[in-house]
């Protein structure tokens, strides 16, 4: 099949699905898209122009087929609830690869498969895959349209539900195509959900395999995705090539792709700061991305939740982008006491997935309110009352919005230099060991902090919930090369940094998560980490002292605001017990995964390490 002979796919009423690609379309785009479309067949091409007409059309073809439904538009306009295969819920890791030249430049974090090899597997994979199906062409820009930072890609997939997300969480179809000329450089990405249709064939509301691939070709910048339409393995733009793919570039273009949080802290004085955050998934940058702080005066403004590009600007400064347009965030757990902010921005113009249906036609999940309802429909279309004895939302469920929908959006959200960075901050949910809050000693040793971040596995990691794993910055399920070379590429940044001679960014540890002995948080969290940050602005501003310790300073006696906290003195001093044992092993189990990247350990690594087991040996 040629571009030119594919049919008018079906599409609701009154409205043509765009068949030809716009003039002007550079040739590069279309030989891919026609290459593809060689393979795997489909019986018509769409080319996603972005429109809302087009997003409205996806929908109602989606509530057709079973694939959505569509919520009261009383109590929440515009929105759709969607329930997926019980078997595609989550990013699947063991199912992603990295599919360099050579293995040791995907490193122990990764799977790892020669790219011929893989090549072969999707050639197999991918022969006549999207039979049935219609194939859409979705171009996209990561950034601001026509910042200088944005990146541009094209997805290739056969899912509505994929082209209707992207349209939330990207800048997509007409203004992003606008912007590809024959020498832009462009991420091809292709997706299916490996469940092709026989003439005559009944589709299902979820098609999807139950063998996975979510494959990347970091030297030649390709993405490639089979047999999941959920999240991360399915909406290429995110995961894969906003950190995987985007990591590769950054580091060999001298900038950095983390999975942190971007937000603007205003002082009752009226001063900015803007931080920087790297937690595992669902370890609550969602949360702090929409705090409401606690404490008179302060103010907290979004500017990402999920992703951030950083790189050293014309003026010195370490100044950030959040590429992405909207949220892909975690339901159970986001409620009016925990999140408010994001609540109202769920209110209309949301697709929520995997989340229980109310009787009226409404959404619920885990922590949505105090009281569950009596009677709700279950993340899997059955029959649920409190004491059915299993969750109604599935624990990964999660709402897709556009960031615009959030009413604390920052005002330089999507200014094209980035916001200029004053503090990067790094949290996992630990019980024990770590204290709520520390300073590192110095960029080196904040770097040391980054790479051994640890966090208790959530219901996002395929791993017994609740079990220790390392997960240098965050990044452990997303890094596109070998994790040591990130490490010695972020020394690097903070060594071009201090040569540029703009304020460097102070690095802090976080940890909300400590627990007293029967189990119970021992911080509150949420609004009250204002008092943190806090105390991180005030350290920049040199208004704070801080007490050092063998892991890095924390604040002085009283030097933490806790007026008007409800935390007892003894919850307090256990958040920032120095339990030397613990730290010391820590310490060596830190060493000992650091081996596991043998040579490319970057040496300074191993001298923060050894300098650590000193100060607490002493
Ligand atoms: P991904 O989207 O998966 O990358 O994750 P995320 O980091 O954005 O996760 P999210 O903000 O959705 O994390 C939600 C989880 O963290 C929920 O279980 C929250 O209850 C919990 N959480 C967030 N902030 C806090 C806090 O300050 N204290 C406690 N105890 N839990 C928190
Ligand atoms: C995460 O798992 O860190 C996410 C969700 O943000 S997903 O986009 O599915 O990867
Ligand atoms: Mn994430």
């Amino acid at each position: 099949m040629t571009l030119l002979d594919s049919p008018a796919p079906t599409a609701p009423d009154g409205y043509r699905f765009r068949t030809q690609p716009p003039v002007g379309t550079p040739a590069s785009i279309v030989d891919w898209v026609e290459g593809v479309a060689a393979r795997t067949r489909p019986d018509a091409i769409v080319w996603a122009d972005g429109s809302q007409e087009e997003f409205d059309a996806l929908a109602e073809l989606m509530v057709s087929r079973g694939t959505m439904i569509r919520l009261n538009p009383e109590k929440r306009p515009n929105s759709y609830l969607v329930r997926s295969n019980p078997a595609d819920v989550a990013r699947v890791e063991s199912r992603t690869f990295i599919c360099s030249l050579q293995r040791e430049d995907a490193g122990p974090t990764n799977n790892w498969v020669h790219p011929e090899q893989m090549r072969d597997t999707l050639d197999g994979l991918f022969d006549g895959v999207m039979q049935g199906r219609t194939m859409y062409v979705i171009p996209f820009s990561m950034g601001p349209i026509g910042s200088p930072l944005s990146r541009y890609g094209v997805q290739l997939t056969d899912s509505p539900y994929v082209v209707a997300s992207m349209r939330i969480m990207t800048r997509m179809g007409e203004r992003a195509l606008e912007r590809i000329t024959e020498t832009t450089p462009w991420v091809k990405a292709a997706h299916t959900v490996g469940y092709p249709l026989a003439p005559g064939q009944q589709d299902i509301p979820w098609p999807s395999n139950e063998l996975k691939y979510i494959t990347h070709f970091p030297e030649s910048r390709e993405i490639w995705s089979y047999g999941s339409a959920y999240g991360g393995n399915a909406l290429l733009a995110k995961k894969s090539f906003a950190l995987r793919i985007a990591s590769v570039l950054a580091h060999d273009e001298g900038w950095l792709a983390e999975h942190m949080l971007l937000i603007k802290a205003t002082n009752p004085e009226g001063k900015e700061f803007h931080l920087a955050g790297a937690f595992p998934s669902a370890c609550g940058k969602t949360n702090l991305a929409m705090l409401q702080p606690t404490i008179p005066g302060w103010k907290v403004e979004t500017v990402g939740d999920d992703i951030a590009w950083l790189g050293i600007g014309d003026d010195g400064q370490l100044r950030a982008i959040n590429p992405e347009a909207g949220f892909f965030g975690v339901a159970p757990g986001t409620g009016w006491s925990t999140n408010a902010v994001a609540m109202e921005t769920i209110q209309s113009d949301t697709i929520f997935t995997n989340v229980a249906l109310t009787d009226d036609g409404d959404v619920w999940w885990e922590g949505a309110t105090k009281e569950p309802p009596a009677h709700l429909i279950d993340w899997q279309g059955n029959d649920w009352t409190p004491d059915s004895g299993r969750p109604a939302a599935h624990p990964n469920s999660r709402f897709t919005v556009s960031a615009a929908n959030c009413p604390s959006i920052s005002d330089d959200w999507e200014d094209p230099r980035g916001v200029a960075i004053d503090a990067i901050i790094f949290g996992g949910r630990r019980a024990t060991t770590v204290p709520l809050v520390v300073e590192a000693r110095d960029w080196a040793h904040g770097v040391y902090l980054g790479a051994t971040v640890s966090s208790e596995a959530t219901a996002a990691a395929e791993a017994t919930v609740g079990t220790l794993r390392r997960d240098p910055f965050a990044m452990a399920p997303f890094y596109g090369y070998n994790a040591a070379d990130h490490w010695k590429h972020w020394l690097e940044i903070g060594r071009r940094l201090r040569a540029a001679g703009g304020k460097v960014p102070r690095i802090f540890q976080v940890n909300w998560f400590r627990k007293d002995a029967n189990g119970k948080f021992l911080w509150p969290g949420f609004g009250e980490n204002s008092r943190v940050l806090e105390w991180m602005f005030s350290r920049i501003e040199g208004q704070t002292a801080a007490k050092e310790t063998p892991i890095g300073l924390v604040p002085v006696d009283g030097g933490l605001n806790t007026t008007g906290l409800d935390v007892s003195s003894e919850a307090l001093a256990e958040l920032f017990r120095l339990d030397t044992a613990g730290l010391l092993s820590d310490a060596e189990d830190a060493a000992a995964y650091f081996d596991g990247f043998g040579e490319r350990v970057p040496a300074e690594l191993r001298t923060e390490i050894a300098a650590l087991r000193e100060r607490l040996a002493s």
